[in-house]
């Protein structure tokens, strides 16, 4: 009896240990799997703000750049949950393959947090979600086009943004829906990665294809429709403006502000990247207990050529 009291003694102290022991360290670590750093103007601007909304006291950030690989980004989010993060932000490459490692952070009691782009998987996989409303940007580009193109006059070459991605596919249905309900013509449609150089071969091949019957460009960002502008450049076909094929676009970099006061970009959609603080905010108040909105989007401002100004342009942050 004496010998079992003893045992019974030793393993209330061990465990009183254990669960007394502070974490290894106060500091929140925070796992970033952003889709790829460089991948446009607009992702070089969200993955700043990312950075610097957690280069503070108290937080650790890891950034996983996953190349735009659906795969590794799977891989790299798994990496964070056997480092045992606190939490992970997710810019998923593609909305689709998610459930059985988010099924894992789920189990190992980490946090998801959705950054920008969404995710098919069960929402209950994730926490919350914070970024633009792809299909909204996508009706809003829209009605421009119906603003400068009676039924059946638009003749539209569409640059798609890396296949699978949110953005991609919100962007692209407002668009068919667009051209179904106008009787509007669709010539081409491709992706362009989401990047200038693919996009301008894309354009060069259907400028040869189609030459002057193409009158209405839309690009899903601001890096692909500068390949296409510049492709019609160099082919002496008027780009812009009146009467020019009319470029409409995503992002609202700066420099494609500038392009949309020259005349040059007739519409340009904002898609704001500086989610930083948002998400920070999220994470910050999880951290005492108070928990997110399952959505919440940024607010999204839309520019064109004949109504831009200069002011608009230096008032902006990215
Ligand atoms: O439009 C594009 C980037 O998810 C809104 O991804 C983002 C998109 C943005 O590659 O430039």
């Amino acid at each position: 009896m004496k010998k079992f009291l003893v045992v019974l003694l030793v393993i209330a102290v061990v465990s009183m240990v254990f669960v007394s022991c502070p974490k290894k360290s106060d500091v929140i670590t925070i796992g970033f799997a952003q889709c790829k750093v460089d991948e446009s103007d607009w992702r070089i601007a969200n993955t700043r703000s990312v950075l610097a909304a957690f280069d503070v006291e108290g937080y650790r950030l890891i950034l996983a750049d996953s190349n735009n690989d659906a795969a590794k980004q799977i891989a790299d989010v798994q990496g964070f949950i056997d480092q045992e993060v606190d939490y992970i932000i997710l810019a998923a490459v593609s909305e689709s393959g998610w459930d059985t490692v988010l099924r894992n952070a789920d189990r190992a009691g980490i946090p998801v947090i959705l950054m920008d782009r969404t995710i098919t998987a069960p929402e209950e996989l994730w926490t919350a979600w914070f970024g633009g409303s792809f299909k909204n940007e996508g009706i809003r580009a829209v009605e421009w086009i119906e603003s400068r193109f009676a039924a059946g006059q638009a003749n539209i070459v569409h640059l798609q943004g890396q296949l699978g991605a949110s953005a991609q596919v919100g962007r692209t249905e407002a668009l068919m829906e667009g051209i179904a309900r106008n009787n509007w013509t669709l010539l081409g449609q491709q992706t362009g990665d989401w990047g200038t150089d693919p996009a301008k071969a894309v354009m060069t091949s259907w400028i040869r294809q189609f030459g002057n019957r193409i009158n209405c460009v839309y690009a899903e960002n601001d890096n692909m429709a500068l390949g296409a502008i510049q492709a019609l450049q160099e082919a002496g076909i008027n780009v812009g403006g009146a009467n020019g094929v009319a470029i409409v676009t995503f992002d609202a970099n700066k420099w494609s502000l500038d392009l949309t006061l020259a005349g040059t970009v007739n519409a340009n959609v904002e898609c704001n990247p500086l989610l930083g603080p948002g998400v920070f905010e999220i994470i910050s108040n999880m951290q005492n207990g108070i928990m997110p909105a399952k959505r919440s989007t940024v607010d999204m401002e839309s520019f064109y050529w004949d109504s831009i100004t200069q002011e608009m342009i230096d008032a902006r942050a990215y």
